[in-house]
C-alpha cells in the first residue's frame, strides 16, 4: 500500500475529524513531508480537505469522489463488463467510440467527473464542468434493426429518472426524447451515438452517453442555460455520484436486456411531459405545431396536427408552446 491509500484509509476511518500531521506520519510510519505529498495527492483526486495550523487534516464528511472501487462497492449486478474512470476527457462518448473501433466488449463503461467538450444532439454541446455532475458512456452491441436506437434511449431515460426518484424522492419528468427534468429544470441529457453496418442494416455498436447535473457547478451554470438547468441535489452528500452510477448502470442493463419486452415502456409514458399540450415540433425541415397526445409502443411522438390528422414523430425536437 502506498502512503497515500494508507492515508486515505486512515481519513476513512476518521472522518469530520482532525488529524495532526506528526500523529498521520506516526501511524503511517512515514515522515511529516510524505504525509504533505500525499494529503496534496487526494486533494488533486477530488477530496474535500481542511487543514488548519495547530489541529492537522481532516477529511470533509460530504467528500464525493467518483472512482472505480467506489461504484463497484453499489454494483448489485454484474451488468458493467468494463469501467473506466477518468477525471477528465474532451467526451466519454468519443473516449468510448475510440474503445470500440479497438473491439472494447459491450457493457464496457467510460466515467469522468469532467468533459472539456461534452456533446449534446445535432452538434450542441453539455456543459460538463468538475466536480459537480456524472458523464457516463455505455458501450452496446445491440442485436435490432437501426429504427430501434430510440429504445436505447427511452431506457436510459427511464433508467436516471427512477434513480434519481428513488435516491431523492423528487418527481421526475422526461420531455422527449432525452431530456430529463425535475422541478421544472433540466437535470440530464441523452445522447445515443450509433455505427451501422449499412450492408446488414445493423448495428455495429451504439455508445450511450449520460450526463446529469447531480450538483449545482461552483459558480452556477452559465448564462445560456442558467434559466432551464438545474441540479438533482442542492447540497453535497457523502459519495452520491457512485451510488447514482452504479444504480443507473444496473437499471439500464436490466432494461436493456429485457429491451424486447419494452418492460421501460409505461414508466416513460407516465413521466412525459406536455401531454395534451400543444407543441412545436423543430426539425432540419422546419417547424411544425401540433398537440402532444402520447407515445407509441416504439416511444415515438404521437401528435395531432391543426387540420385534426394524426402523426408520428420519431426524430426532432420539441418545446412547449406558452399560450
Ligand atoms: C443533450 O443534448 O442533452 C445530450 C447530452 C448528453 C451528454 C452526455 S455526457 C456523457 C456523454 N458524452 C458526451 O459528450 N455527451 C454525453 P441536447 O438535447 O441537444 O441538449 C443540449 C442543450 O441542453 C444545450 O444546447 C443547452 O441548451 C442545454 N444544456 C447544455 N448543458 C446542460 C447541462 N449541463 N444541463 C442542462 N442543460 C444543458
Amino acid at each position: 500500500m502506498t502512503v497515500k491509500e494508507k492515508l486515505k484509509e486512515l481519513f476513512e476511518k476518521h472522518k469530520g475529524e482532525y488529524l495532526s500531521g506528526e500523529r498521520i506520519a506516526a501511524d503511517l510510519g512515514c515522515t511529516r513531508g510524505a504525509v504533505w505529498k500525499a494529503v496534496r495527492s487526494l486533494t488533486e483526486d477530488g477530496y474535500r480537505i481542511t487543514a488548519v495550523t495547530n489541529r492537522g487534516y481532516r477529511l470533509d464528511e460530504e467528500n464525493d469522489v467518483i472512482s472505480e472501487e467506489g461504484i463497484r462497492e453499489y454494483l448489485k449486478s454484474d451488468a458493467v463488463k468494463k469501467l473506466v474512470v477518468l477525471k477528465t476527457v474532451d467526451s466519454t462518448n468519443l473516449y468510448l467510440k475510440k474503445l470500440a473501433s479497438d473491439g472494447a466488449e459491450e457493457g464496457t463503461f467510460v466515467v469522468s467527473g469532467e468533459q472539456t467538450a461534452g456533446r449534446g444532439r445535432l452538434g450542441r454541446s453539455f456543459f460538463s464542468p468538475s466536480d459537480s455532475g456524472i458523464y457516463m458512456s455505455i458501450l452496446l452491441k445491440p442485436d435490432m434493426g437501426a429504427e430501434s436506437a430510440i429504445r436505447i434511449t427511452t431506457a436510459a431515460a427511464v433508467a436516471v429518472a427512477e434513480t434519481v426518484e428513488n435516491i431523492t424522492g423528487k418527481k421526475t419528468s422526461v420531455k422527449w426524447v432525452n431530456d430529463i427534468y425535475a422541478e421544472g429544470r433540466k437535470i440530464c441529457g441523452i445522447l445515443t451515438e450509433a455505427s451501422f453496418n449499412v450492408e446488414f442494416g445493423c448495428f455495429d455498436y451504439a455508445v450511450l452517453g449520460i450526463g446529469i447535473n447531480v450538483y449545482e457547478p461552483d459558480g452556477g451554470f452559465p448564462d445560456d442555460i442558467k434559466d432551464r438547468a438545474g441540479a438533482v441535489l442542492s447540497e453535497r452528500t457523502a459519495d452520491m455520484r457512485n451510488r447514482i452510477i452504479a444504480s443507473v448502470a444496473d437499471s439500464f442493463m436490466d432494461y436493456y436486456n429485457d429491451i424486447g419486452n419494452r418492460s421501460y415502456f409505461e414508466s416513460y409514458e407516465k413521466r412525459l411531459m406536455w401531454k395534451d399540450e400543444p407543441i412545436d415540433i423543430i426539425s432540419p425541415a422546419g417547424t411544425k405545431q401540433a398537440v402532444l397526445r402520447g407515445i407509441d409502443d416504439e416511444c415515438r411522438l404521437i401528435v395531432e396536427y391543426p387540420d385534426g390528422t394524426e402523426g408520428i414523430v420519431s426524430s426532432g425536437e420539441i418545446s412547449i408552446i406558452r399560450k
